[in-house]
């Protein structure tokens, strides 16, 4: 019976399946891929397929491995949940039905730890990537760190193309799969411990004004390549050359309006926000922010970016924009915002994205709890042009042929970004011919930002002439000051962490002017 069973699921949901070894994980594995939280059709309560519920019976897997035919029924364990399935063997329905009535199914819970002694035998079932949209021109506009989750990095010279990123060139960062939406069905639930409120995208964008603020948004991961070294160690996470940052202009809602207006902005320490995207035991992307940030800051509930609707890499239908703030609270996909006393109980807030002491070579060896988590960013600078387009942390020494503009001109332009944390303003980019010694300042293109709300980056340019560039190959240097005089430490050693976060470190290029350009334009 089990082989048959297989069989038919194997023909009915084929593109869903990549391998199974029990009937039962192939259906609970198809269900619970698509609707996180599932809404119970009946009570309408937003359930969570495969918790705990304390008021139902418990039931080992030696009761589930009885119940394998006909006679007995067909039962199976999915999470900490036990299901007969015996009538849904009898009249398989269809799919979407499936899925809104798996729940029904529920007869009671595995004892406490059985879950996970049986892993192996609950099984998951599901490409949780199938809603991964379809990704043009990655190629061109990207250095893809990794496919599934999707990593992929702006190449530097895209970056300073433009004082905004477009939106196909911004880059992306996903700790998970992209999370199926239903519009329709899609509800931002907000609240505390005592009381829950629920909003539709309709009524967030009917409801509360609207504003739109430039911002960038940098991942803390940012540059991480550039932390490893031979003294220190390998960092381990991403590889990011200079591309996991970008600059758009994001229209939302103010979270503190929407926080007010539930009159949530109280009691409690801290903002939690939960994304769609959810692993298979249901632990969901999550961050955190200080209350204070929330209710005093630019803090938006986005839908737009760059005046377009959000696209689903970037968080469809709704994401968290936190300016100044590493990108990692700037949850995509949001769908659950909690007040509370505590930080967000998911490991990017409680364990990952915290700058550890450099004497710690395993992420596992401290006690996370004693280091906070990186909110605001630090001062930042690099060089984006000139720049290959070939991988960034691959190139050694860049060949450059100056453009026609520069060869008019006699001199060779050089270009980046810069960008500070918690709305400080960037005071100036110096970049240095002689490994530090001297310093050039650079033209600045920045907006007028408010006061302690520069939230947008600060491109910089500067003309080397060319009778100052070597003939042979040689190094430039950039670094930034921001309007509180933080500057940028001289190389990664004091900064050095195991997870390569925050790497702020003056950012160098090594270059050569191309050798038939040196002959035939008589350079010097
Ligand atoms: N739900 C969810 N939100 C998320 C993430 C994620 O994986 N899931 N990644 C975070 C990280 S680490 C960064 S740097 C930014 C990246 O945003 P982007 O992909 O729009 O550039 O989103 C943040 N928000
Ligand atoms: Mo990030």
């Amino acid at each position: 019976m089990r082989l048959r069973l297989t069989f038919l699921f194997r023909q009915r949901f084929t593109s869903q399946i990549i391998t199974t070894s029990l009937t039962g994980g192939l259906i609970a594995g198809y269900l619970f891929s698509k609707y996180k939280p599932i809404v119970h059709a009946e009570t309408d309560k937003s359930i969570i397929i495969g918790e705990r519920i304390p008021t139902l019976p418990t039931y080992s897997m030696a009761d589930v491995a009885k119940h394998t035919t006909k006679e007995n029924g067909y039962w199976l364990a999915f999470r900490d949940g036990v299901y007969d399935i015996s009538s849904f063997v009898e009249s398989h329905p269809g799919g979407k039905q499936i899925l809104k009535t798996v729940e029904h199914y529920r007869i009671g819970n595995l004892p406490l730890g059985e879950r996970e002694a049986n892993e192996n035998n609950q099984e998951e079932v599901i490409d949780l990537f199938q809603y991964d949209p379809e990704r043009l021109n990655a190629i061109e506009n990207f250095f893809i760190r990794s496919e599934k989750p999707y990593n992929a990095e702006t190449k530097p010279s895209m970056l300073i193309s433009s004082f905004l990123t477009p939106v196909e060139k911004f880059y992306i960062r996903n700790h998970m799969h992209v999370p199926f939406v239903n519009i329709n069905q899609y509800k931002l639930e907000i609240g505390n411990e005592k009381s829950t409120y629920s909003l539709s995208y309709d009524d967030l964008k009917d409801k509360y004004q609207s504003y739109t603020i430039t911002s960038a948004l940098q991942c803390a991961g940012n540059r991480r390549n550039g932390m490893n070294n031979e003294q220190q160690g390998t960092v381990q996470g991403t590889q990011w050359y200079v591309g996991a940052i970008g600059n758009a202009r994001w229209t939302g809602v103010k979270l503190s309006d929407v926080l007010k207006s539930f009159d949530l902005d109280k009691e409690g320490k801290h903002i939690q926000f939960f994304g769609l995207d959810c692993d298979t035991s249901q632990r969901c992307y999550g961050a955190s922010i200080p209350i204070e940030k929330a209710l005093n800051d630019d803090v938006l509930i986005a839908y737009k970016m760059n005046d377009e609707i959000l696209t689903s890499d970037h968080g469809y239908p709704l994401r968290i924009l936190v300016p100044g703030i590493v990108g990692a609270r700037s949850v995509k996909w949001v769908n659950r915002i909690i007040v509370s006393d505590k930080e967000a109980d998911s490991h990017w807030q409680k364990a990952d994205y915290k700058v550890l002491p450099s004497s710690i070579k395993q992420p596992q060896q401290i006690d996370y709890d004693n280091v906070p988590a990186i909110q605001e960013l630090n001062v930042q600078s690099a060089i984006c042009y000139p720049a290959s387009n070939d991988d960034g942390n691959k190139i050694k020494i860049l060949s450059v042929k100056p453009n026609d503009d520069d060869i008019k001109n006699r001199r060779l332009t050089i270009k980046g970004y810069a960008l500070s944390g918690g709305g400080r303003q960037i005071h100036n980019v110096q970049i240095s011919l002689d490994h530090g010694k001297t310093w050039l300042q650079t033209e600045l293109e920045q907006l007028a930002q408010p006061y302690m709300r520069a939230w947008s980056w600060t491109l910089w340019t500067y003309h080397i002439p060319f009778n100052d560039i070597p003939s042979k190959p040689f190094d430039i240097i950039c670094r930034a000051m921001d309007t509180h005089t933080n500057s940028q430490p001289d190389t990664p050693l004091g900064i050095w962490n195991i997870r390569g976060l925050m790497n702020n470190a003056w950012h160098k290029i090594s270059l050569q002017i191309d050798e038939n350009f040196l002959k035939e334009k008589k350079f010097k």
